[in-house]
């Protein structure tokens, strides 16, 4: 195992990959920014290193910056988390120079599956199913409206080098298609710098189905259950649960073994996850995503598993804990994503000082999080305050659970996503489990309507709890407190 572990990013999964190191006996070594110089994750770390301006470019995206507090200190590998340069071969390739392990796939897999069309191609070579279309490039419309054509509309528009939605168009109809391969193009080419373009069958209304992959370098691959995550809004995922409700033995074992098909023909290690895309009782190939993702924890509460313990096991060449028959999912976790956003404004963003600060607990309740009273949200970054994360005997235990978990949370001083989150677990067609894609589009009055009851009466406990949480020498006490613990815990460099 490695001795010391740097962590190249920031917040909540910053202190979760610093959570397993401690577990594991791993120092670690957190790099923060001039931003998050009163981030828990700087002061639960070993050590801290700062390494630049707020500005991630500055910081967090700095490479040079970021290898440099990894030499000083003496790491011998990185987790680099997700976003940032989670998923930037340069950093592997920097890292390896210095004999440094990345924990993490290698740059050729991440590269790989970088580009659509070109995942697309290994996908159907080794036999994943994949969404009827072109593996190859498309620049002459009259091939484009061939291609459209044998697949029947509606079709989508692809930019190869795309991700989180930027560079697709739907098309419905023929008379529309040359415009928006030529409108593709030119965003694929400004936003990726690579022109290249590809066309699919738009299939309508999926649900988007992920499998976890845990792979290690002794050729041991195995799959570690389903995630659905079909509830989101402009490609940002709000509320993911494991396993999907629609999933049976038989289905799992079909795309868990697809999966795992996928990430074992490319020599896949690591942790990863093989997004499908799910409709009329048909699954298809989306993505794969080489790095941990946000929502790791629901497949960690129903499977018993620790990924990001995993991770750095992997890293260190032993074996997987478990084999594919040790894999079992019992009962029904849900995660939602406390955002610093008004849910009634659009999602604005909304950083700035949290004044008042109680998470929930209990039985069967996680929260993933790097805030505390008193802390300030930088506007920098994403606006992740916390992953609130339950776990239940069944879906409607989970969802019940949900409900008592969101009514115990208070965050004072910025609007949260909560509210929304409250809305939804009141949803007839959520309870029902009538999922996909578009949900949140398609009954955006009646989560809507409901939210401004709840923010009507959450206003009046909240002007109540206001009194209690006066800002005031207590409140500087409890988060110095807070700090000082952290700072001084006895777990923290023990050795
Ligand atoms: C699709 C699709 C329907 N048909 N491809 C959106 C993000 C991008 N990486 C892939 N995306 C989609 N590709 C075909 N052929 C619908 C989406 C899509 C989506 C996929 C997963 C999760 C949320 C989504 C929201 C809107 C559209």
């Amino acid at each position: 195992m490695f001795d010391k572990v740097l962590v190249a990013n920031r917040g909540e999964i910053a202190i979760r990959v610093m959570r397993a190191c401690r577990e594991l006996d791993v120092k670690s070594v957190a790099v923060y920014s001039e931003a998050d110089k009163n981030s828990l994750f700087a002061k639960y770390a070993d050590e801290a290193y700062l390494i630049g301006g707020p500005s991630p470019a500055d910081s967090y995206l700095n490479i040079s910056n970021i290898l440099e507090a990894a030499e000083q200190s003496g790491a011998d590998a990185l987790h680099p988390g997700y976003g940032f340069l989670a998923e930037n071969s340069t950093l592997g390739d920097e890292c390896t120079k210095r004999g440094i392990k990345l924990i993490g796939p290698s740059g050729s897999v991440i590269n790989a599956m970088g580009s659509k069309i070109e995942s697309r191609k290994l996908m159907e070579k080794a036999g994943v199913p994949v969404i009827p279309g072109n593996s190859k490039g498309v620049t002459d419309p009259d091939e484009a409206l061939q291609i459209a054509e044998s697949i029947g509309y509606p079709v989508i528009v692809k930019a190869s080098a795309g991700g989180g939605g930027i560079g697709m168009r739907t098309v419905y109809e023929e008379d529309e298609l040359l415009r928006a391969l030529e409108s593709t193009q030119s965003v694929a080419a400004s936003s990726f710098g690579d022109s290249t373009v590809f066309i699919e069958k738009y299939i309508e209304e999926p649900r988007h189905i992920e499998f976890q992959i845990l792979a290690d370098e002794n050729g041991n691959t195995i799959h570690v259950a389903d995630r659905e995550c079909s509830i989101q809004r402009r490609h940002q995922k709000l509320i993911e649960e494991a396993p999907s409700p629609i999933m049976t033995d038989k289905l799992r074992e079909e795309m868990g073994s697809a999966a795992v098909k996928a990430a074992s023909s490319i020599g896949y290690t690591n942790a990863g996850t093989v997004e499908f895309l799910y409709s009329n009782e048909e699954f298809y190939f989306l993505e794969m995503n080489t790095r941990i993702q946000v929502e790791h924890p629901i497949t960690e509460v129903v499977t018993g598993v620790d990924l990001v313990k995993e991770q750095l096991k992997i890293a260190s060449g032993r074996e997987l804990c478990c084999t594919q028959e040790d894999i079992q999912v019992r009962g029904h976790a849900i995660e939602c994503r406390i955002n610093a956003e008004d849910p009634l404004a659009d999602f604005a963003p909304n950083p700035g000082k949290i004044t008042g600060y109680r998470s929930p607990g209990g039985p069967g309740v996680r929260v993933d999080s790097g805030v505390y009273m008193n802390y300030t949200i930088p506007p920098f970054y994403d606006s992740m305050i916390s992953k609130l994360i339950v776990w239940g005997r069944n879906r409607n235990a989970a969802i019940t659970r949900m409900r008592r978990a969101l009514s115990e949370y208070i965050i004072l001083g910025v609007k949260t996503t909560i509210p929304f989150h409250k809305s939804m677990m009141l949803s007839p067609n959520f309870q029902d489990a009538k999922l996909h894609t578009h949900f949140v589009d398609e009954y955006k009055q009646e989560i809507m309507d409901n939210m401004v009851k709840i923010v009507e009466k959450d206003k009046e406990m909240e002007s109540r709890l206001k009194s209690t949480f006066l800002p005031s020498k207590n409140v500087a006490a409890v988060s110095a407190a807070v700090s000082s613990y952290m700072a001084h815990s006895l777990e923290k460099n023990k050795k």
